[in-house]
């Protein structure tokens, strides 16, 4: 589908790398989609934790064939940007799975708290699609679930320190019934003593506070911590019924854009700085022309640098992995107006 209206442009304050910096291409095993990546610095290096769908062509699509599976696979990288090393076999793949309640795991976002690593999950199941928390070991060779959530849930990401006394993530539940039986989906926050209970959940971000949006919204990456504020990024989706064919769906009338806001450093269920324009909305041949879906930017990572570049990474069509960075007072005043 080529750009859609009403046209919506990346902030002046992004610069894209020049391509995708992980694709198919780069896995030693089955792999078609490499999207909906969270990164964190860890030990020194980038650790990144991305979705892989497997199994399946555009032209085998065409035909009703469908993936034959989701992995969740590892790649590891000195500068975060180019030379990604990829582990040789996924951390989790779907049809290893020994659970008849559980099919998948997918669009990771991972966490270091007190330097150890977390993964949030999207989980689905039998019974619906849920949240689940996860701990990992040193290697990011295994894990271990820790808390679920009740369906349905998705797009969880955790803060990386307790505030106050207290564990914080944000998560989008998406309630159908209550909501006029269509996408109309917000941001929400619970709290935690133990990373598993969680509770104290309150409404951070509506659809209806974001100009950009008029579908639904998700969080993105774990929020990162400046002077001013939890820089936080999210995810609108706006939709027009005119829209059509997109990539290898006959029909997808949605676009997905990055957003902005600054969320108060004591009390991050406060909104204290947001940023009416998108962030980041798709532009590139990639982003807007070409892949599984088009004109979907979905970012699961952020990392603020020593320097205050701000590194962000998100998977673009549902089909690659890309990076675009800022200066963090950029992004900060695009916030504090
Ligand atoms: C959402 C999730 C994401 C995906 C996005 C765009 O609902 O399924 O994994 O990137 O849709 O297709």
């Amino acid at each position: 589908m080529p750009a859609v209206t009403p046209v919506l442009k990346s902030s002046s304050f992004i610069t894209r790398r020049d391509k995708p910096i992980l694709t198919h291409k780069d896995i030693p095993y089955p792999a078609t989609l490499i999207f909906n990546a969270g990164v964190v610095k860890y030990n020194g290096k980038y650790v990144m934790v991305f979705r892989n769908d497997y199994g399946c062509t555009e032209e085998s699509f065409a035909n009703g064939d469908r993936f034959k599976g989701t992995s969740v696979g590892i790649a590891v990288s000195d500068n975060g940007i180019d030379n990604w090393v990829v582990r040789e076999k996924p951390l989790i793949d779907s049809c290893d799975i020994n659970d008849k309640e559980i099919s998948r795991y997918y669009d990771p976002r991972i966490t270091l708290i007190d330097g150890k690593p977390y993964l949030c999950l999207a989980m689905d199941t039998e019974h619906g699609i849920r949240g689940a928390i996860a701990e990992v070991d040193d290697n990011f060779e295994s894990f271990n679930i820790i808390s679920t959530t009740v369906p349905d849930n998705r797009n969880m990401a955790l803060f990386p320190e307790k505030i106050g006394d207290r564990y914080v993530r944000l998560e989008r539940p998406f309630p159908v019934y209550g909501r006029w039986g269509k996408d109309r989906f917000d941001v929400w926050m619970s709290k935690s003593p133990d990373l598993r209970y969680w509770g104290d959940t309150s409404l951070l971000l509506g659809v209806e506070d974001v100009p950009f949006a008029n579908d639904k919204l998700g969080p993105a990456a774990p929020p990162v911590k400046t002077e001013k504020g939890w820089l936080t990024l999210f995810h609108a989706v706006d939709i027009d019924e005119s829209r059509g064919k997109n990539g290898w769906e006959k029909v997808w009338k949605k676009r997905y854009t990055a957003g902005i806001m600054l969320l108060d450093k004591d009390d991050p269920s406060k909104v204290i700085g947001f940023c009416k324009e998108p962030l980041i909305a798709p532009e590139t041949e990639y982003e807007v022309n070409e892949g599984f879906r088009q004109n979907v930017i979905f970012p699961c990572g952020m990392v603020l640098e020593d320097s205050g570049e701000v590194k962000i990474y998100y998977g673009a069509s549902d089909t690659v992995t890309c990076l675009a960075t800022a200066d963090v007072n950029d992004l900060l005043s695009l916030c504090i107006k």
